[in-house]
């Protein structure tokens, strides 16, 4: 059942109770590989359910719009002081509700509509929110977007120079969704420089793993860097931006009063708990785990003939191409899916087929690895992969959802008992 347990709302309605159960047992039986995905520790649940979410507080922890803030201050500036911690930043702001309103408050802090900006293309691996024609910052901003080289499906810095020198942007954002490889940051600042341009890092995906010190940091070498607090970090549903001291004051502002109104108390106070967790030594080992799990299923599923974007993964993320298969991206999850093997279906750069029925899947190693497994079942996985993708028929697939079921009874799930 749920953990903690949910007797007021079984009680008072059962059917959201019901979803809520039936969702747990659902991760609870599934390997879930979505990148972007984890499992966050009862801690951080309790919190995202208390009385927090009561309160209005908008504004800034001392400068309230309202009255009541005794100790919703002090949850804000914990949070904020831990993130500065974590990271070694000069300044963060917590109040994001998540990545892609903390990116519009950058765009709303440092540019004007019609200002030239630049970012990576989504189908190469960026996101949305970098300047991709159908989000508001590719519509409202004049943006150009580089990619990967085709022969090594990684960003090549020459390349991203000479856009830039020729283009000009005012903001330059690096980081993305579905990026396996190690974001050269100094390479991406030398160039920012070049252009006098401020340089965005979106850590997103790997803020966790930035935080333990299994990827290299952006402090340093981006003016403003921006998360989503729930991947790697494995916190609750939000975001954070954090900067030099030029930048506070305009990132605070383009938050709230410009894009927002009042925080999400509880939410961060669940990231000042994930903010606590991610401090302590073994997390450290967490993010080590993740990026190892990452290489060897990565290496498992290559022994299998799979072709992955890059060849490989540096970090938690895995891109598959499945055009030398005989299934696109999206019938593979599906058929995944079915066999207790939760994951997306994702374009690969230069992608001969649409988004909606692309020709890739993006696995993640993040949740596994919360939930306790280790290098030596990869190879199990990337067989069950494989297996499930071939499979002919749903008797198969059922098969490997019940052996799957039965690897991960062995693997508690926090927010499971
Ligand atoms: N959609 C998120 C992801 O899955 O990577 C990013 O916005």
């Amino acid at each position: 059942m749920h953990q903690p347990a949910i007797p007021h709302l079984a009680a008072a309605d059962p059917d959201v109770a019901a979803l809520v159960e039936g969702e747990a047992r659902r991760q609870y039986e599934k390997v879930r590989l979505i990148a972007s995905e984890n499992y966050v520790s009862a801690a951080v649940l309790e919190a995202t359910g208390t009385v927090l979410t009561n309160k209005y507080s908008e504004g800034y922890a001392g400068k309230r719009y309202y009255e009541g803030q005794l100790y919703v201050d002090q949850v804000e500036a914990l949070a904020i002081a831990r993130a500065k911690d974590l990271f070694g930043v000069e300044h963060a702001n917590v109040q994001p509700y998540s990545g892609s309103p903390a990116n519009l408050a950058i765009y709303l802090a440092l540019v004007n509509p019609g200002d030239k900006v630049m970012g990576m293309a989504l189908p190469a691996g960026g996101h949305l929110t970098h300047g991709w024609g159908v989000s508001a910052t590719g519509k409202w901003f004049d943006a150009v977007q580089y990619g990967v080289r085709k022969d090594t499906g990684r960003v090549d810095l020459d390349e991203v120079r000479e856009l830039a020198l020729a283009e000009r942007p005012k903001l330059i954002f690096c980081g993305g969704t579905a990026i396996p490889r190690t974001i050269d940051f100094a390479g991406f600042a030398e160039i920012a420089r070049e252009v006098d341009a401020v340089l965005v890092a979106d850590i997103a995906h790997i803020a966790g793993l930035v935080a333990g010190g299994a990827h290299p940091s952006p402090v340093g070498h981006a003016q403003i860097i921006s998360t989503t607090t729930h991947k790697t970090l494995r916190g609750p549903r939000g975001a954070m931006l954090m900067s030099d001291a030029q930048y506070a004051k305009p990132l605070d502002k383009a938050v709230f009063p410009g894009l927002q109104g009042g925080p999400h108390n509880h939410t961060t106070a669940a990231i000042a708990v994930a903010l606590g967790e991610a401090a302590q030594p073994g997390f450290r080992d967490y993010a080590a785990a993740i990026v190892a799990n990452a290489r060897a299923l990565a290496e498992a599923l290559v022994e299998r003939g799979f072709d992955l974007v890059s060849g490989g993964t540096d970090n938690h993320l895995i891109l598959v191409d499945l055009g030398n298969k005989a299934v696109a991206g999206k019938p593979a999850a599906r058929a995944l899916d079915r066999a207790g093997i939760e994951l997306n279906y994702n374009s690969v750069p230069f992608d001969p087929r649409k988004p909606f029925d692309p020709s890739g899947i993006r696995l993640g190693t993040a949740a596994i690895t919360t939930r306790g497994l280790g290098v030596d079942q990869m190879p199990r996985l990337a067989e069950w992969i494989d297996r499930a993708i071939a499979a002919g028929d749903e008797a198969e697939t059922d098969a490997i959802a019940a052996e799957v079921r039965e690897l991960l009874a062995g693997y508690p799930m926090p927010g499971w008992s």
